[in-house]
Formats: C-alpha cells, sequence, structure tokens
C-alpha cells in the first residue's frame, strides 16, 4: 500500500475533548473535532488506547481488548467516529498492547484463580516469596516480578505491577491476538500501532537467574517470526502499522521495516529524544546535544534508505516532553523555533507524526506540586528521587522538564473556562499558557498551525518531499541540522536548514539560484548570499 505522502496525528483521548461533560475527552470529542483535523490536512488518526481498563498506565493497562471503556463511549460512537472520519478521508489506527495485559483481564484473573491454560499466558515462575527467579528492574521502577502468595508463583511485568507480561512462546496466545485485531479490522479500521513490540520474544525469562537487564528482552530471538505470522494472519499488509520499538538498533528496525520482509510499515524508535538524558538517567536533565541529534538522524535515515525501509519520524508523543520546551524556545523564539522544529521533521524520509498540541506550539505543563501529577512513572520516580535525597524541589524540576504528563494536559481548543476542553475541571490540570488555543491559531495567518498545515500540504504536492532521496549537509557545522531531498525523476530539489541555537548561524556555500519556500521567522530572510539563519530558524530552499 502506498502511504508516502500521508501524515498521521496522534491523539490521546484521555486529554483530547470531552463532549459529556465528565472531565475525560472521549470519542464523541473526537468526532466533534474531525473538521478541525481535516483542515489540518492529516490522513490518519492513531489514538491511544480507549479499551476496558483500570487506567493504571492510562489505557496502557488493557483489561478487555475488544470492549470500549465507558468514560470513552459506546462501540456506536466509535462505529459514528470511525463513518465520519472515512468521510473525510481520514483513517483510525488503533494502539494494541499486546505485550502485556491489566492483571483485571479475564485471562490473568483465571490464571489467579488457578487455571492452568491461563497460567500459561504470562510468564509465571515457581519460587518463594523471599527470592525473585531473578533480579531485574521494571522500566516505572521497582522489581520486574510480583509474588502471587496463593499461587507460590512469581509472575513477570516489564512495566508496572499491574501489567502482566503476556509469553508469546505459547500459540494460544498469538491467536487471542490474532482475534482481536481482526475484530477491530471489521469494524473499519485502518491501521493500528503497536505498544512495544519489540519486548515479545523474552525466551530467558523463564529459566534465566540472577540479575537480567530489560535491555536483554530486546529484539529477541523469535520477535520478527512472531511480527511476519501476526501481519500475515490478519492481513495486516494492506493497513498501515507502525511498531514501537523500546532500545531497539538500526539493522532490527531495518528489518521490521522492510516491506520486503512483511512485518510492519514503520518503526518509532527513541535514540534522537534520549540527547538530553544524563546518560543511563532520563531524570538528570543535560543540555540537548545537538551534534549527537545530527549524528543519530543521519545515521537512522541513511540506513533506513539504503536497505528501502521506511521511518516513522516524530518528536512529540504522550510519553514525551513537548518538544518546543525541549529543543526550542518557550520564550522570545516560541513561534520560530515551534515551526523549525515542525519543518526539521516534516521534510525527514518517513512518515510524519504530529502530536495533538505540537500543531499549536503547545508547551510542557509546568506543574510545580506533586499532587497536579497523575502518570504512574512520575509518582514512581518523584518517590525514589526524594528516597534517594532529592530535595522536593529538585525532584519536581525533575520531574517539570521530563514527566510524560507534560504533555498529557488537555488540549487548548479556544478561550473560556479549560480553555473549551471541557465544562469541568478535567481529570489532569491545564498546562501553561492557556492562550495558546487552537480558534486563535486557526484565524492568524502566521500560527503555528498554518505552518504545519502547509508542511502536510507540500508533502502531498512535492514528490521530493514525500519519497525523494536523502543526504544530509554540513556534519561538522554544530547547531545546523541541514539536509537535502531531491526526486529523481524531475531533478526537483528542497534543501532544509534549520538552526538550533540562540545564536545567527552562517551556512556555508553561496545559495543564489535557490528560492526560498519555507521560513519559520516572522519576517522571510532577505538574501542568501551569504546566508545568516536568525536564531531558532528553520528555511526551506528549492531548485
Ligand atoms: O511505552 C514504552 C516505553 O518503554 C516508553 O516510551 C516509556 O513510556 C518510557 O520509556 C518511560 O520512561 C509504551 C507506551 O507508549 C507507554 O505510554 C506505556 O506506559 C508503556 O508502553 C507500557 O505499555
Amino acid at each position: 500500500m502506498e502511504f508516502k505522502d500521508k501524515v498521521v496525528y496522534q491523539i490521546y483521548p484521555k486529554s483530547f475533548c470531552d463532549a459529556n461533560g465528565d472531565g475525560w475527552g472521549d470519542l464523541r470529542g473526537i468526532t466533534e473535532k474531525l473538521d478541525y483535523l481535516a483542515d489540518l490536512g492529516v490522513d490518519y488518526l492513531w489514538l491511544t488506547p480507549f479499551m476496558v481498563s483500570p487506567q493504571k498506565d492510562n489505557g496502557y493497562d488493557v483489561a478487555d481488548y475488544c470492549a470500549i471503556d465507558a468514560r470513552f463511549g459506546t462501540m456506536a460512537d466509535f462505529t459514528e467516529l470511525v463513518h465520519e472520519a472515512k468521510k473525510r478521508h481520514i483513517g483510525l489506527m488503533l494502539d494494541m498492547v499486546f505485550n502485556h495485559t491489566s492483571t483485571e483481564h479475564r485471562w490473568f484473573q483465571r490464571a489467579l484463580a488457578g487455571d492452568e491454560k491461563y497460567q500459561a499466558y504470562y510468564v509465571f515462575r515457581d519460587g518463594t516469596p523471599d527470592k525473585p527467579p531473578f533480579d531485574c528492574t521494571s522500566v516505572f521502577g521497582g522489581p520486574a516480578w510480583e509474588y502471587v502468595p496463593q499461587l507460590g508463583k512469581w509472575y513477570l511485568h516489564c512495566f508496572e505491577r499491574s501489567q502482566a507480561d503476556l509469553d508469546w512462546e505459547n500459540p494460544d496466545v498469538r491467536e487471542e491476538l490474532k482475534e482481536v485485531i481482526r475484530f477491530w479490522r471489521d469494524k473499519g479500521v485502518a491501521g493500528f500501532r503497536f505498544d512495544v513490540i519489540n519486548l515479545i520474544s523474552k525466551p530467558q525469562a523463564r529459566t534465566a537467574r540472577g540479575t537480567v537487564d530489560l535491555k536483554s528482552f530486546m529484539d529477541g530471538p523469535r520477535v520478527h517470526e512472531y511480527i511476519k505470522e501476526l501481519t500475515r494472519d490478519t492481513g495486516l499488509a494492506d493497513l498501515l502499522t507502525v511498531g514501537e520499538m523500546s532500545g531497539t538498533t538500526i539493522p532490527a528496525c531495518v528489518r521490521y521495516a522492510d516491506p520486503a520482509e512483511k512485518e510492519l510499515s514503520m518503526c518509532f524508535h527513541f535514540h534522537h529524544l534520549k540527547v538530553d538524558y544524563a546518560p543511563g538517567n532520563k531524570w538528570q536533565r543535560q543540555p540537548a546535544d545537538i551534534g549527537a541529534l545530527k549524528k543519530i538522524l543521519q545515521a537512522w535515515q541513511l540506513a533506513m534508505q539504503e536497505h528501502g525501509s521506511w521511518d516513522a519520524v516524530f518528536w512529540c508523543n504522550h510519553d514525551q516532553p513537548r518538544v518546543v520546551s525541549r529543543f526550542g524556545d518557550e520564550g522570545r523564539y516560541w513561534r520560530t523555533s515551534a515551526k523549525m522544529l515542525g519543518l526539521a521533521i516534516h521534510f525527514l524520509r518517513g512518515t510524519p507524526y504530529i502530536y495533538q498540541g505540537e500543531e499549536l506550539g503547545m508547551m510542557n505543563a509546568g506543574f510545580t506540586a506533586i499532587e497536579q501529577y497523575n502518570d504512574v512513572e512520575s509518582r514512581n520516580a518523584y518517590a525514589a528521587m526524594r528516597q534517594q535525597g532529592l530535595s522536593d524541589r529538585a525532584a519536581l524540576a525533575a520531574l517539570a522538564f521530563r514527566s510524560r504528563d507534560n504533555s498529557r494536559t488537555p488540549m487548548q481548543w479556544e478561550d473560556g473556562p479549560h480553555d473549551g476542553f471541557s465544562l469541568v475541571d478535567p481529570w489532569l490540570a491545564m498546562g501553561r499558557h492557556q492562550e495558546i488555543t487552537a480558534a486563535a491559531e486557526q484565524k492568524d495567518r502566521q500560527s503555528v498551525f498554518h505552518w504545519y498545515q502547509q508542511l502536510i500540504r507540500l508533502r502531498k504536492q512535492k514528490k521530493a518531499i514525500a519519497s525523494g532521496r536523502i543526504r544530509f549537509l554540513y556534519a561538522d557545522v554544530p547547531d545546523l541540522l541541514a539536509y537535502q531531498r531531491s526526486d529523481e525523476e524531475t531533478a526537483a530539489q528542497i534543501t532544509v536548514l534549520c538552526n538550533f541555537s540562540a545564536q545567527p548561524l552562517r551556512v556555508p556555500d553561496d545559495w543564489t539560484g535557490w528560492q526560498l519556500l519555507l521560513d519559520s521567522a516572522s519576517e522571510p530572510l532577505k538574501e542568501t548570499c551569504p546566508l545568516v539563519l536568525r536564531p531558532f530558524e528553520g528555511i526551506a530552499l528549492e531548485k
């Protein structure tokens, strides 16, 4: 299937639009906003999970894969959403959390009740309460094993203790999950995102002793085989699919996203979003290393191109802080930098993903008290930092730049109470800068919204952007991300030049003869020889 000129928009339903006035976003809220999304020009909507769930991890703890949590609406609401979206040429992508289920899932409950068939769905190991099968720290902190006294067994959970890992070695598990795909396909879904899908093959979890790093479960021995089987048996090759790959490698992703392998359309990988982490500690901030960012983007883009594999390109999602707060500027250059960052991603070789509010330049939440946070990872990290002796202030500062709640604050629609998200207090507090709203930006030709609209439109107009070859320029000029796309058929070329710093930046070479296609600054550049980019300015030139 052809999707190179398409753009995906990610919706976090809980924070998108509350149509029934309970402080939670819902499916009908999304339907109400379809005209806005069609106006933006996106082709697919990826919805994070809205299935029945105790919400320990905001829906990534699924208790029933084929039923909708009533707080999000009904199956009739979903059918209407699919139908209304289709009318606007928009397809829906659902989020399949297949590495683990909630411990409230029927399968796990049967396992707890002693049913061996269902115990074999999970990674249980016999043992005594004093000693887990091996030492391993879960992604959200604390041990990755939980003891069940009535069974005399431990079960594995890579994430929260209520997210029990499924055992993909068991063919019954794989058949159950295929049924889930078929169920949603039959409802008219156009694609799927697979949560941490590279964690599913971990045979050593059944036998290992001592200490095990979760990283050793990534890209496991049978992962390609399992993904191929899922794709083949459910006809996924006709749909758009993206796998979320935690701590993966270039060779693994080249393979997952190689059309000849018939696994997935593309992958999410995160190395470029770790350039402001202290080594091994996401809670310790470091100034963003733009040199490293450039190197990582280049290495992945070139490898994917060389092997004919396709990539997902993005800055933001529901697990990441807001990009403008992170690699851009929240103050004087807010708009210029938000636009520059959009350009930097959208003209890369791959499918761009926009996370709700990114197209408005929404910023980090600006929370100042632990009570404002909801996310289990943030709360655990706060407790751990305090226990390690960090002051309240320092721990809160860490959350303020890194918490996943930074991107989960409700969408800002228009002036008025709760920015038009809801009539009542929302489930999570609104972010700062409530004056940034969709309504205001839709009216303003200079807005970040209109810029994203243009980026999407240009992808559909210019083959160089959608499917051209990529090469990178100026590896040795710090803070300058520069690349060129070219369409072999027409010889059309586009050069992207992005200044990731608050200083003016002189671009080498003579650029006369190139036309200015886009400029993220409020006043367009007057000359291209010499070409001096202003702070956080990003431009696209065309020839
Ligand atoms: O995330 C997987 C994942 O490993 C990270 O993005 C994770 O949230 C981050 O590293 C924490 O530091 C996926 C989902 O996107 C996330 O929301 C879920 O919490 C997680 O899986 C478990 O299902």
